[in-house]
């Protein structure tokens, strides 16, 4: 029973040893080690490169590291019929909200304005209005999305989510389907990504919806915060919109291409905060015990978790 580790820019190495430890009955190789193809029952993956199921014809099982999937789901030679499982983790989940938490916290705090008066070394005591008054908009209530709302949620401010389905989570006011999309933008003042990436959501952060978010209650307007992919923003729309107040501030953690070109607009507009594909992590202890978990379960009875829906895109 071989492990196969195909991780783009991640240390094969580093999971291997760790799987290799909590896994001593089977063999855990990575791409530079020597295997055939055949004998691989299990792929742990990150951004499977063209050639990444070539020749693993008796593959079981595909692990993500991520918990998007986009990059498998879309992969033209995905093994159909064999389950893809995805990442999902309370540290990740924690992880995310932190970075929610701290960016939705940001824009209502005002961050842009007293950083340009900073700059200006001015003094001027506005006091920003109270979280209750802020309507956060979280496109997304799966797994990440949920708790984000949540956590605002306790926080005071006015959360509302948008989902295909409707999810009953208390406390806050659900939008489902694309019927209820603009009207769940027209009472929006901090617009919040947490989509998977599929060709519903692709480029769903553009100017057409960034004109449709609620103005006039935060001051500068409308923010966004994107920390799901970048295949769900159009770069030039948020540029533009940056530059001529449609939005006053985003905070972006994932883009088209990464790293973010040098020579993106982006970097330099001091209303964009940009990090570098960071607001959650896929860790290694939890990796390895999450993906073991699944390993024994399903060699004992064929159970798997957190299974992806191949058609549906997530
Ligand atoms: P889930 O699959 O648990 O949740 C997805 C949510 O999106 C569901 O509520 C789903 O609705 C909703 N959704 C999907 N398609 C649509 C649509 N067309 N219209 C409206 N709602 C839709 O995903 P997670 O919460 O676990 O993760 C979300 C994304 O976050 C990942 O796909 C990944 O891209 C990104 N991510 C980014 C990280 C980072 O570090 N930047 C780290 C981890 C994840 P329904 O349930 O009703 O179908
Ligand atoms: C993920 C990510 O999908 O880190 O888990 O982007």
């Amino acid at each position: 029973m071989t492990f196969l580790m195909h991780l783009s820019d991640v240390s094969e190495r580093e999971w291997a040893s760790a799987f290799q430890k909590a896994l001593p009955n089977h063999k855990v190789v990575t791409r530079q080690d020597q295997y055939s193809p055949e004998e691989i029952k299990y792929l742990y993956v990150w951004k499977p490169e063209a050639d990444a199921f070539d020749g693993l014809d008796n593959l079981e099982v595909i692990f993500s590291l991520g918990a998007g999937v986009d990059s498998i789901v879309k992969h033209p030679k995905l093994p159909r019929g064999v389950p893809v499982v995805r990442f999902v983790d309370d540290t990740l989940t924690q992880c995310m909200s932190d970075y929610v938490v701290a960016n939705v916290t940001m824009h209502h705090r005002q961050a842009t304005r007293y950083k340009r008066e900073q700059a200006q070394r001015k003094w001027d005591q506005y006091y920003p209005e109270r979280a209750s008054t802020i309507n956060v908009g979280i496109m997304g209530l799966g797994q990440l999305g949920k708790d984000a709302a949540q956590k605002l949620s306790m926080l005071g401010y006015n959360v509302a989510g948008w989902s295909r389905n409707p999810k009953g989570i208390g406390g806050i006011e659900e939008f489902s389907g694309t019927a209820k999309f603009d009207e769940f933008l027209s009472r929006t003042d901090i617009l919040v990504c947490l989509l998977p990436l599929t060709p519903e959501t692709q480029d769903i952060l553009c100017m057409a919806n960034f004109s449709k978010l609620r103005r006039g209650h935060l001051p500068g307007g409308p923010c966004i915060v994107n920390a799901a992919r970048g295949g769900h923003q159009n770069e030039d729309d948020i540029v533009a919109a940056l530059k001529g107040g449609t939005l006053a501030a985003a905070s972006l953690d994932v883009f088209k291409v990464e790293p973010l070109p040098t020579s993106s607009e982006l970097w330099a507009l001091d209303n964009c905060y940009i990090t570098p594909h960071i607001a959650a992590i896929s860790g290694l202890e939890a990796g390895v015990r999450l993906v073991t978990s699944q390993i024994n379960s399903y060699e004992q009875s064929g159970e798997l978790k957190h299974l992806v829906d191949v058609e549906r895109g997530y």
